[in-house]
């Protein structure tokens, strides 16, 4: 693919940027005074119910040609306040800016400058809630229908885009849409935070992040504000010995919190998969949605990466005929707007791959639907492949050329596609390992108290090394194996308690004679790193209902199922494949008492060590579905 790029302001620079070969890494990217371009003004927009939303808007000074509107919708402020004071870039990368656009900031209801009351992943209203009902969707739909009748020299088109909870209201833009909007890019918006993304994952609440989170965001407001609250003070950098110290979790409200987190207690009330939760999941409100869409995820997200993988696989199932698009990077959290993505942690990519998809793929994107510019054939799924360090793109997602193989547990911490024959006479086949809640596994080998984002791709030999994490190793691999689509771990497994997490990883070793990086400040040593590819976590007791738990029956074996979800990567020749089993991942995942209570009033009394089996027999054979490429 070639660029498309356009540079309305500085025309002679865009031969630099439109060169007929593939861009270099390091793409100069000449800056752009903008003060000298746009006009910056700040508005109250009044909504349908009276409450009025603080925005910035900045203008082309440009009068020879009408432009389309970019907005963005936030909780997180949009800085600098004051109509003098500029932001360092207005759109999504620099191409925007210098394209010229209507950049469009907004302050959510009940946020930093704006009027109104905040609500935390605000349900849809219900559709027969009368004329004045407001959510975000009613929110998106005035502060549009404002723009278009109150500023000049549009085009009459908006774009909207956003990044987790920016990408979040950008959803809620797509749902009952305004007719002017015309492209939306939801970025790693979260969808349902019972199943993935930031407060649960198939019903195991994120502690960690709940607890940073909200204790910043979404304390109660004592009114407008410039200024962004104070992270939380834990007094300490160990996080692991913070929340262990920290007993159930029950004890936050008395020992930190004070009452003075109301979503922190809403959320502690409802501890299954009840109308609470289901209403805020934004899958189902996806219907009838006409304008182009391009879904944007990380690979390696440690928020919000079931969010844009749910919202692009409901829109095709629920609206095959919608354009929608998706585009998937090694990256990290917003990593493709604020990293040049060429590595993360000790893993290169050998290439500047926020680069490129912004170059080739979001601004085309845009410029397609918004100006009128050439079409850039963007195929159905435009996805980075790890491993191999390549750019793909496919008609569909997964590929169809994509064929689900199992990978099996078997004796002595083998790994392999052959499964286990023998049915074990007299008895069964298994692993076991005794966890304790007073010992935690923890999430990564760095001492720190939130949870950051390198332990997704993080050297999993710390955890190797416990006896409480069973570990699965293919032997050295003589030909690449190629992944692409949906990983899902099917256990069967046993326990002497009532409840059990089990975390399942899957693990890129690379061969011991590997190279170190150069330079290597951080002295880590590349032969034989354990590179996590994905993991997830499964709460037994919603095995068979996130709605309506059931305890696991001490000794009787029980099959769980759950998706590490999907990957695009090649193990590559003289590499191994590795699978870890483990029972807690502390503290991103709060610890499973390993009694069948509810966890959010559980007491010390109730965290009780067990031992968990992993069957790996013929009867029993536990193992990975891959979805394997044949190149
Ligand atoms: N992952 C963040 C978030 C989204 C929605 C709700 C709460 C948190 C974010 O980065 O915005």
């Amino acid at each position: 693919m070639r660029s498309k790029l356009r540079l309305r302001f500085f025309p002679a620079l865009s031969l630099l940027v439109l060169g007929s070969v593939p861009l270099p890494a390091q793409a100069p990217r000449p800056e752009l005074d903008l003060r000298q371009h746009y006009t910056k003004s700040e508005r109250m927009i009044p909504m349908r119910d009276g409450v009025q939303l603080f925005t910035i808007i900045y203008e082309p000074k440009d009068q020879t040609r009408r432009y389309p509107f970019l907005l963005l919708r936030t909780p997180y402020s949009i800085p600098p306040y004051g109509p003098d004071e500029y932001r360092a870039q207005l759109g999504p990368s620099p191409e925007f800016d210098r394209d010229g656009f209507i950049f469009v900031f907004q302050d959510v209801r009940g946020k930093f400058r704006s009027e109104g009351e905040f609500v935390v992943m605000r349900p849809p209203a219900p559709p027969d809630a009368g004329p004045s009902a407001i959510d975000e969707s009613t929110d998106n739909y005035d502060t549009i229908q404002w723009l278009l009748d109150n500023r000049d020299n549009h085009n009459g088109r908006v774009g909207q885009w956003g990044i987790s909870y920016p990408g979040y209201q950008t959803v809620m833009g797509m749902i009952d849409a305004h007719p002017a909007l015309k492209a939306s890019s939801p970025q790693a918006p979260p969808s349902d935070m019972f199943i993935g993304d930031d407060w649960h994952h198939n019903g195991a609440f994120r502690l960690m992040y709940a607890f940073s989170w909200l204790s910043r965001n979404a304390r109660v407001r004592t009114g407008v504000t410039e200024e962004r609250e104070q992270a939380f003070d834990y007094g300490t950098p160990d996080g692991y010995r913070f929340f262990l110290e920290l007993g159930p979790l029950g004890n936050v409200n008395e020992s930190y919190f004070n009452y003075s987190v109301p979503t922190w207690n809403e959320f502690m009330e409802h501890g299954t998969y009840d109308e609470y939760w289901q209403r805020q999941n934004t899958l189902p409100y996806l219907k009838g949605i006409t304008h182009p869409v391009l879904n944007v995820a990380g690979w390696f997200d440690a928020e919000d990466f079931y969010g844009p993988m749910s919202v692009y696989y409901t829109m095709e199932k629920e609206i095959p005929g919608n354009q929608s698009t998706l585009v998937v990077g090694p990256w990290l959290h917003g990593g493709w707007a604020r990293m040049d993505g060429s590595s993360l942690g000790h893993i290169d990519f050998e290439s500047n791959t926020s680069h490129y998809y912004q170059q080739e793929v979001l601004f085309p994107f845009f410029m397609h639907h918004l100006k009128d510019a050439p079409d850039p054939g963007l195929r159905e799924a435009v996805v980075f492949e790890t491993g191999a360090n390549q750019w793909r793109s496919y008609d569909r997602w997964p590929p169809s050329e994509a064929v689900a193989r199992q990978l099996y547990f078997h004796a002595d911490g083998k790994l392999s596609f052959e499964p286990p024959r023998e049915p074990v006479e007299g008895g069964e086949a298994f692993d076991s390992y005794i966890s304790d809640p007073d010992k935690p596994v923890p999430f990564s080998a760095e001492i720190r108290t939130t949870q950051g984002h390198l332990w997704m791709i993080e050297d999993q030999r710390f955890a190797s090394r416990r006896p409480d994490v069973v570990v699965y190793e293919t032997g050295v691999l003589t030909e690449d194996v190629t992944i692409a689509g949906p990983i899902i771990a099917k256990l069967d497994v046993s326990t002497t308690g009532t409840d059990a997490d089990f975390v399942v990883k899957i693990i890129d070793v690379l061969p011991g004679d590997h190279l170190d990086r150069e330079p290597n400040p951080s002295g880590v040593r590349m032969g034989n790193f354990e590179m996590l590819l994905a993991g997830e976590v499964f709460r037994a007791k919603f095995r068979n209902s996130y709605s309506e738990p059931e305890p696991l029956v001490p000794g009787e074996i029980t099959r769980l199922a759950f998706d590490l979800r999907d990957r695009s990567h090649t193990f590559k020749k003289d590499h191994r494949i590795m699978v870890h089993v483990q029972s807690s991942w502390f503290p991103v995942i709060d610890r499973n008492p390993q009694t069948f209570v509810d966890i959010y009033s559980a007491s010390d009394e109730d965290f009780q060590k067990a031992e968990h089996r992993i069957y790996r027999s013929a009867q029993h054979p536990s193992h990975l579905e891959l979805r394997v490429i044949d190149r």
